[in-house]
């Protein structure tokens, strides 16, 4: 790197960008990352509880409940199963809270509660065989190290989720040891974190420590407090759990508000879905009267990860615009004008728009 290169200041180096700091939770600075990937100190940090301290030499991954088999994990055993890669995008289901009307509580997400990573670790139907599950059990329970009092209990809660024991789901899910080929950074999991391909953040379960067989629902207060579309009628009982990512994009540039010259301009975003593949990304400029075909540019089509997309505009005549962005993935998913509101805010993937302002001479 020459000296040409280096940032020119403070506001050149994009940062990860805070919310909260007890516990951690920022944004990706979404808006500047240019890369597939997102470097690792860049994904954003969703946390519930303050980051556990862990001792390596201490820890062991511990499978109990309805087995046949329990056992104990050390690291370096888990080190030495087979490993597989899984490039993944995951997406808080919070992302875009910050965009629903009317407003509801929880962290005011923008648009960067989301990220991709490659992610390396044990298949956890690998496990899952050595402990041998009993066939009376419906779901696995992942138990992280952390643990606090939430605001509304006054006992001390780890931070734990079930998924249902379903073979497909089991089969695309691993115990991942790395992310992005180094040991998962601390805040993101270390030494071991769930990966759930195609759902949710609050799947992938970080600093797992413990996989409970059992043959009761769970009911931990991450899995029946939160995380359920509570809809108008405040029902939480027959509420539908937060599970797999709904089909999303967002405009990374240009960014809210910005001024654009007339002429042309590429315009750029994201698109990603939980199940399946993005198929397509339109973009209106005419407040969704009219929609336009978008490239999908990424460099990789793996499922279970966002695409790039890229859209040439060329502006006319000056004014006010809104430009608007909608995906549609290979299940013939499109999102909606509107995503339908819900208490706590989840799974907004309501169509992006950006109001733009096109002067008639830019300074
Ligand atoms: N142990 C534990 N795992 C967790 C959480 C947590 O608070 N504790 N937060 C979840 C949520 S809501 C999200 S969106 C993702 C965020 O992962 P990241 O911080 O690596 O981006 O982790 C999930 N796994
Ligand atoms: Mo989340």
């Amino acid at each position: 790197m020459t000296n040409h290169d280096l940032p020119k200041s403070i506001h050149d180096m994009p940062g990860l960008i805070p919310l909260q700091l007890m516990p951690e939770n920022m944004e990706s600075p979404i808006n500047t990352l240019l890369s597939w990937i997102t470097p690792n100190e860049l994904f954003y940090t969703r946390n519930h509880l303050v980051y556990p301290t862990i001792q390596l030499e201490s820890w062991a991954l511990f499978l109990g409940g309805e087995v046949d088999n329990p056992i104990n994990l050390t690291y370096d055993q888990l080190k030495q199963m087979p490993q597989v890669d899984r490039f993944v995008t995951i997406e808080c289901s919070g992302n875009k809270r910050a965009l629903m009307e009317p407003s509801t509580p929880g962290e005011q997400w923008q648009i960067g509660a989301v990220g991709n990573a490659k992610w390396t670790g044990v298949p956890l139907a690998y496990i899952l065989d050595q402990t041998k599950v009993k066939e009376t059990a419906k779901e696995l329970i992942f138990t992280g190290v952390d643990s606090g009092i939430r605001p509304d209990m006054d006992t001390v809660v780890n931070f734990e989720r079930s998924l249902p024991l379903d073979k497909t789901l089991m089969a695309e899910c691993i115990l991942a040891l790395k992310m992005n080929d180094e040991p998962i950074p601390h805040k993101h999991g270390f030494p071991l974190r769930l990966i759930v391909p195609g759902w949710y953040g609050m799947a992938h379960v970080k600093w797992v420590s413990q996989i409970t067989a059992t043959a009761t629902p769970f009911k931990g207060p991450f899995q029946a407090i939160d995380y359920l579309y509570i809809t108008n009628d405040g029902d939480s009982l027959n509420a539908a759990p937060v599970t797999e990512m709904k089909v999303n994009s967002i405009i990374t540039w240009p960014s809210q508000e910005e001024k654009l010259h007339l002429g042309s301009h590429t315009i750029r975003g994201l698109a990603w879905t939980g199940k399946g593949t993005i198929s397509g990304v339109e973009v209106s400029i005419d407040s969704g009267m009219t929609w336009n075909a978008a490239r999908l540019t990424s460099p990789e089509h793996e499922p279970y990860t966002w695409t790039f997309w890229e859209y040439s505009l060329n502006i006319t005549a000056p004014g006010h615009y809104f430009l608007q962005v909608r995906a549609q993935d290979s299940n013939g998913n499109v999102q909606p004008k509107v995503a339908p509101w819900n208490a706590k805010g989840y799974g907004n993937n309501s169509i992006h728009q950006i109001p733009i302002n096109v002067p008639q001479i830019l300074h």
